[in-house]
């Protein structure tokens, strides 16, 4: 009986330890949504099941290892003990239990994390190799910033272009695929004023790692103010064609492959790209005149850049109007 009873007690510190450990080791960020809370909560008590679950199976194994063996001289075979009834009974009916609890805790925090607000504000998102784009419909606004007021739920209809991406902001705790062919929705309520960082936690191509954008939860004052700033903006755009050009670009996720300052990316820099003279793969170059430009845009395949790969830009079937109006903003970009 002695042995249990230190062992006993053995188990509850290690388990202490262990959760104190766990605990201030910091594995979660900070919680900056209404619905990290439960998430948070759930985790913990997972925290202490792991703790104690940990603690019951290492503690007699060691105390066993250095308690009971063989001493010096002692050669006969161990007792030999077959069943335990009660034992058996114990071991299957406690964890049933707490599977049955960890069952419904996982199902209370799911709800509260879907809990819907009907009045919701709408982003749309975009999801494409290997950039994310966010509409707000109702300003005309694209960036590639979201920005959150503080303490307002959200819910980010998102659609992919290509593959299957994921949204994971840690701090929010919440993460949700985002598939070609559907749009998928993820709520959120921010409430936490800060910047943070979506990245995409679906492996979705060679450039996966990079595939993030800036999250800024602001107080309702300052996201108004980007707001009007940014359909300002918008509106002042949309009155020439080199700006209807640039939001285009923002819009169909160009500028997740080009740059517009010379850096390499996946695809070509468009700085100083239109007249210049292309180097294509086997050695000739072409003029990037319109002709080319328009023949990139609708059909990629067509000339392929040397050292690019001709693969990877898919084609797009933009108007006339769209792509003289991308040309026109090409020919800024000097
Ligand atoms: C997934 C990455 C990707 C996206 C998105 C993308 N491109 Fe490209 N683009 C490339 C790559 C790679 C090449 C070079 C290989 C080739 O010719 O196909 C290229 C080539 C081009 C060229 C040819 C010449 C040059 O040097 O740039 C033009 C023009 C162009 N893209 C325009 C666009 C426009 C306009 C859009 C948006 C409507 C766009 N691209 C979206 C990757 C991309
Ligand atoms: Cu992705």
């Amino acid at each position: 009986m002695g042995h249990f009873l230190v062992v006993g007690i053995l188990v509850i510190v290690m388990a202490v330890l262990t959760y104190l450990g766990l605990d201030a080791a910091g594995l979660m960020p900070v919680q900056a949504s209404a619905q990290s809370v439960s998430i948070d909560w759930l985790w913990n008590w997972q925290l202490i099941a792991i703790s104690f679950l940990f603690s019951l199976i290492v503690v007699p194994m060691v105390y066993s290892l250095i308690v009971f063996r063989r001493k010096k001289g002692e050669t006969g075979d161990g007792q030999h003990i077959e069943g335990n009834t009660p034992l058996e009974i114990a071991w299957t009916i406690v964890p049933l239990f707490i599977v049955l609890a960890f069952a419904y805790m996982g199902a209370y925090s799911l709800g509260q994390t879907r809990s819907i607000d009907p009045n919701a504000m709408v982003v749309k998102v975009k999801a494409q190799q290997f950039v994310w784009t966010f509409e707000y419909p109702e300003y005309g606004i694209i960036s590639k910033e979201l920005h959150l007021p503080v303490n307002k739920q959200v819910i980010l209809k998102m659609e992919s272009a290509d593959v299957i991406h994921s949204f994971w902001v840690p701090e929010f705790r919440v993460k949700q695929d985002v598939v070609p062919g559907r749009v998928t929705e993820y709520r959120i309520t921010p409430t936490l004023i800060g910047d943070y960082k979506v990245r995409c936690a679906e492996l979705c191509g060679a450039s996966h790692a990079y595939m993030e954008g800036p999250v800024i939860v602001n107080s309702q004052a300052d996201y108004d103010m980007w707001i009007s700033e940014q359909a300002a903006i918008a509106a002042e755009a949309a009155k020439t064609p080199e700006g209807q050009g640039q939001l285009l670009t923002v819009k169909n996720g160009c500028i997740g492959c080009h740059s517009l300052d010379g850096a390499k990316m996946t695809g070509p820099t468009w700085f100083n790209l239109y007249g210049s003279d292309v180097k294509l793969e086997g050695g000739s170059t072409v003029v990037a005149d319109d002709a080319f430009i328009t023949e990139s845009i609708l059909d990629p395949k067509a000339k392929e850049v040397a050292g690019f790969a001709p693969t990877v830009m898919p084609p797009y079937a933009l108007s006339e109007t769209e792509i003289a109006n991308i040309i026109a903003y090409l020919k800024t970009l000097k």
